[in-house]
């Protein structure tokens, strides 16, 4: 082997490893941001932050871009490299195929606005697929992998003396080399941010449970219980076709006839306060809707029974000046608004029961507000309090990088 070879292929060797390392950091830090802004365990924990690890997110994983180019400049070699050598073969062909998915459905996700419910989620279905499929695929790969580097740098570190290759002679390192660091920082982080989510995947598949909390017990407390319609008992709708995931920002708050009210006020000729039993006396009517939520899953054909926003908003006979229909979530923090316009569509309700059953305290019972043509962020959990006002309100959700007005592509 002549010198400028061996030298050639040393170079090919610390490209690969400089890649491999750059990859599995960025991959480290996406399962991470992932699963931390996605997962429903830290969901209620990270509260806020959540917002902007989710920006995160994006932006690793376009910055993924650049390492699997570079290493798709690389493959034709790679691939010669390991003649004779299937597994190592198929890792060539399936880690950027795993990759190049993750990140097109990612950006499929993304670009929710764009591509509209019905490729979000089948995107998000793909996304997570390939999350429980190739994270723990790509752990093992770089646990298998860190041996291979460590056998090379031992190589090396041998190669250039007179006693020759002896490859089984183990060179001390210091125990925190830099590498070594950041590979611990790596490992705290995915245990961290995958191990709750997997656990919680793992016992739901046990339990022959989905990933929801529908089974749950109510732990609200409100006496008497709502009554449904006969167009909601059996739902005219044939039933949801899915469960919801349920999303807070708050701890969950609970509710009974002692601390719940419901409130219109402000540019309004009757403000009102209705306790419980005289809520569930108002009129309602039932509607059959889809819902869909910007990180990519829908439920559709719900049937919820409750108040059109437009009758209630008639009664309190609105005054001149009103502009803004602002939204407040007993959870005393969530909030967002409708101009009088859009608050005055025939198919906004007040929602008490969903499916014919009262809407449990995780899915913003007792009452929630439904926007079906309007992504889910608009659609306030918990709502207890509605304000007429002259000058527009940012919501939540419109205060952290989402559109104020969130129409739904259909
Ligand atoms: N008070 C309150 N309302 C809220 C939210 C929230 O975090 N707090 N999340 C919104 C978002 S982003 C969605 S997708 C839906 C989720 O409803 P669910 O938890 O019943 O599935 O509620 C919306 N309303
Ligand atoms: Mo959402």
């Amino acid at each position: 082997m002549s010198n400028g070879h061996e030298k050639e292929e040393d170079g090919f060797g610390k490209r690969l490893t400089s890649l491999h390392l750059w990859n599995a950091m960025l991959v480290g830090l996406l399962a991470f941001t992932g699963l931390l802004s996605f997962g429903s365990f830290w969901r209620e924990v990270l509260g806020e932050a959540r917002a902007w690890i989710k920006w995160l997110h994006i932006i690793v994983g376009l910055a993924s871009i650049v390492p699997l180019i570079s290493y798709l400049k690389l493959v034709a070699r790679h691939w010669r490299h390991l003649k004779g050598r299937f597994w190592k073969r198929f890792n060539v062909i399936f880690i950027p195929l795993l990759l190049m998915s993750w990140l097109f459905s990612g950006v499929l996700l993304w670009q929710y606005n764009i591509v509209g419910p019905a490729v979000t989620n089948i995107a998000l279905l793909v996304h997570d697929l390939l999350t429980w499929i190739g994270l723990p695929f790509l752990i093992y790969h770089s646990l298998t992998r860190l041996g291979r580097f460590q056998e090379l740098q031992r190589y090396r570190s041998t190669k250039g003396r007179e006693d020759g290759i002896h490859l089984t002679e183990f060179k001390t390192q210091p125990f925190y080399t830099r590498k070594a660091f950041i590979r611990s920082v790596i490992g705290a982080g995915v245990t961290i941010s995958v191990g709750p989510a997997l656990i919680k995947w793992i016992g739901n598949l046990w339990t022959g449970q989905a990933l929801q909390s529908q089974n749950k017990v109510d732990a609200n407390q409100l006496i008497p219980a709502p009554q449904p319609l006969a167009d909601s008992a059996p739902p005219i709708g044939g039933g949801a076709s899915d469960s919801f995931r349920s999303y807070s920002v708050t701890p969950l708050p609970i509710f009974n006839n002692e601390n719940w009210s419901f409130t219109i006020d402000g540019l309004v000729e009757e403000p009102v306060t209705w306790n419980w039993e005289q809520f569930v006396a108002l009129k309602r009517s039932v509607q059959v809707s889809d819902f869909h939520c910007v990180t990519g899953w829908s439920v559709y054909k719900n049937t919820w029974e409750g108040i059109p926003l437009k009758e209630l908003l008639e009664k309190s006979r609105v005054k001149v000046q009103a502009r803004v229909v602002k939204l407040y979530s007993g959870d005393g923090v969530y909030t967002d608004s409708l101009t009088l316009e859009q608050a005055e569509m025939d198919d906004i309700i007040i929602a008490v029961l969903h499916d014919g059953k009262p809407i449990p305290n995780d899915l913003g019972g007792p009452v929630r507000l439904i926007i079906p043509q309007m992504y889910a962020y608009k659609s306030v959990k918990w709502l207890n309090r509605i304000e007429l006002i002259e000058e527009n309100h940012i919501g939540y959700w419109g205060e952290r990088g989402y559109e104020h007005d969130a129409w739904v592509k259909s």
